[in-house]
């Protein structure tokens, strides 16, 4: 196993100095690797206390800290700050304890049949830390700090305050079209001109910043890192400009703003892992008015849950509510903003382990991902009810998903898998196709597992589905095509990393332009290596752009303007 840097000192680094560490080591292997990779920079960073387990092996204050940074960035993410298991398994330590270090040292360095990366086989840690990691486990999880609205406000800064702001769009953008694409590893964005297909400005953000979401009148973009820094950017500026910021929490991955008429832009919303709650925002300033705990008690065992993070929101444009996908206790909340004094919200039995979704086309449905469940959970949001809880394949992973209207079964919503090759197709028209609602009326052969995301169009007869985290690289770097007037048909399967001359990287996140005849995705290379954005013509399926450029850096979600806002999917 190769030996790197000493890990000991990272803890102690400041940020930037880490950053570069990990540019040179951990991030330069496989990008997919870092899929199930924790919270980053955020809680790693906090002073925590050490507790003394006299059963557990000794450790030296430095490998401790050492251990808690490497837990945050690599583990929390699947097994949860706390160790409770969420995608990886429960890492407490009487159970760890009773496996010892040596085996504990085994399944870190060469990975489970159940799905954890062997950290050491893809020299993501050095023989040194996989003995620090398997060591630390058996010490009870340190707890990060609380973080309320006093410290949420310490870290608030309204860099231009709402009068100081254009009265009128300042540029020439058109701003339906325009993309923003994080730049995973650089803690950056990059908004891309749909149409020129330049790069207009890269911004910074928080650290690994996860997605972006946009204001309903499409004036305003909301980004938030892992480390729950959230950019509040105005897209009217000359050049757009971040013009506020806040810190919600120590780990984050969620975020969006009240899309009901007569909403617009007035409130976000943002959602944490760490500590597990979600925060109501002014949406123009980003000032926090309202923080709820989402700790509580599992839907099914009604156990009690320290650490039942916040995963997806999404917003209605039905009513004035947020739908908040709570992961560990498996609780779907539909989160009422018209009053927030008087918060009202329905809490909904759902599934648990709950993780991303999109909505159905009529928008009443939201389906989302109970993804170690193998099931998709159905929200009726006009009912404010579950509509079904309906089994799908091995670990679904929709991003937000995919809808069109089958010749067979009618309107339909779709989902790949992380855990096998297949695409579930449910049907979602209650009204007029009762017999196929909320069934898996078909499953798509797609070219691999790892399949992290799926998309369509409603102008498009494609369904575009990505292999990622497939471990074979033809796989990772390909794409199936299936046509949507007829699914019999096996799919094509282009190799999009070879169109744009890359040989080692990841091809993921299928995005659609506005017009709904182009579809974007990120040739995800390592930090240190290439990455680019291929454009593919969707009725041709030929290859139409190659965006490189040295600033294009880990590129992975992007995020067209109009299909965000209107969940055009
Ligand atoms: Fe994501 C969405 C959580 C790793 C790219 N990811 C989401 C959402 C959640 C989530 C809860 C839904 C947000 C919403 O809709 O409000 N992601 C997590 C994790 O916990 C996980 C597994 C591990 C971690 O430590 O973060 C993880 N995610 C990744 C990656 O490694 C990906 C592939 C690359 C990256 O940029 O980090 C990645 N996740 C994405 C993207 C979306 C996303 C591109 C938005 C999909 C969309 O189209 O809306």
């Amino acid at each position: 196993m190769k030996r790197a840097v000493g890990v000991m000192m990272l803890a102690a680094l400041p940020l930037a100095v880490s950053m570069a560490w990990a540019d040179t080591k951990s991030h330069a292997a496989k990008p997919g690797d870092q899929y199930m990779a924790g919270a980053g920079a955020g809680a790693g960073k906090m002073e925590m206390y050490q507790s003394t387990d006299p059963k557990a092996p000794a450790m030296t204050k430095d490998e401790f800290d050492a251990g808690r940074q490497i837990y945050f960035d690599r583990c929390a993410g699947c097994h949860g700050v706390l160790r409770k298991g969420a995608t990886g398994k429960a890492l407490l330590p009487d159970a760890m304890q009773k496996l010892g270090t040596d085996t504990l040292k085994v399944f870190t360095a060469y990975g489970t049949p159940g799905g954890m990366p062997g950290f050491g086989t893809s020299n993501e840690m050095t023989e040194k830390e996989i003995d620090i990691m398997a060591r630390y486990i058996q010490h009870p999880a340190p707890t990060p700090p609380e973080w309320g609205l006093k410290e949420m406000k310490a870290s608030w800064k309204l860099l231009v305050p709402v009068d100081k702001r254009p009265k009128k769009k300042m540029n020439n953008i058109n701003l339906e079209n325009l993309f923003s694409v994080t730049l995973r590893d650089t803690g950056e964005l990059a908004l891309i001109d749909g149409d020129s297909k330049k790069i207009i400005t890269i911004l910074k953000t928080g650290f690994a910043v996860h997605i972006t979401r946009f204001s309903g009148s499409g004036r305003y973009l909301y980004t938030t890192g892992r480390d729950g820094l959230i950019n509040l950017i105005d897209l009217w500026m000359a050049t757009p400009e971040t013009v506020a910021i806040i810190r919600t929490g120590s780990d984050a991955r969620s975020i969006d703003t009240s899309k009901f008429k007569g909403y617009d832009d007035k409130i976000a919303i943002a959602g944490s892992y760490w500590p597990p709650a979600y925060v109501l925002m002014d949406g123009f300033t980003l000032e926090p008015k309202k923080v709820v705990s989402t700790r509580g008690y599992t839907y099914d065992e009604q156990e009690y849950h320290p650490e039942p993070r916040v995963a997806s929101i999404v917003s209605s444009h039905i009513k004035p509510e947020f739908v908040v996908n709570v992961k560990e206790t498996g609780k779907i909340l539909l989160v009422d903003y018209s009053d927030l004094k008087n918060l009202k919200t329905t809490e909904i039995e759902a599934e648990r382990f709950l993780h991303d979704g999109g909505w159905d086309a009529s928008k009443r449905y939201f389906l989302v991902a109970a993804n170690m469940r193998d099931t998709v959970s159905v929200v009726d949001t006009k009912e404010g009810k579950l509509a079904a809880n309906v089994k799908v394949g091995v670990k679904p992973h929709p991003g937000r998903g995919a809808n069109w209207t089958d010749v067979k079964y009618g309107p339909v919503w779709a989902t790949g898998h992380l855990g096998d090759e297949t695409v579930a197709v449910i049907g979602t028209d209650p009204a007029k196709n009762k017999q196929h609602a909320w069934k898996v009326v078909r499953s798509l052969k797609n070219h691999g597992n790892g399949s992290l995301f799926i998309k369509t169009h409603p102008k498009s007869t494609n369904l575009w589905v990505d292999a990622a985290l497939s471990p074979d690289d033809e796989v990772q770097q390909s794409v199936s095509v299936f046509d949507l007037k007829n699914l019999d048909k096996p799919a094509q399967v282009i190799n999009l990393a070879k169109l744009a001359g890359i040989s080692k990287a990841r091809v993921t996140h299928p995005e659609y332009n506005k017009a709904g005849d182009e579809v974007w995705f990120s040739v995800w290379g390592p930090k240190t290596g290439e990455s680019a954005i291929v454009v593919m013509d969707d009725k041709t399926r030929k290859l139409k752009a190659v965006i490189k450029d040295k600033r294009l850096i880990t590129p992975t979600g992007k995020f067209n303007l109009y299909n965000t806002i209107k969940d055009v999917y």
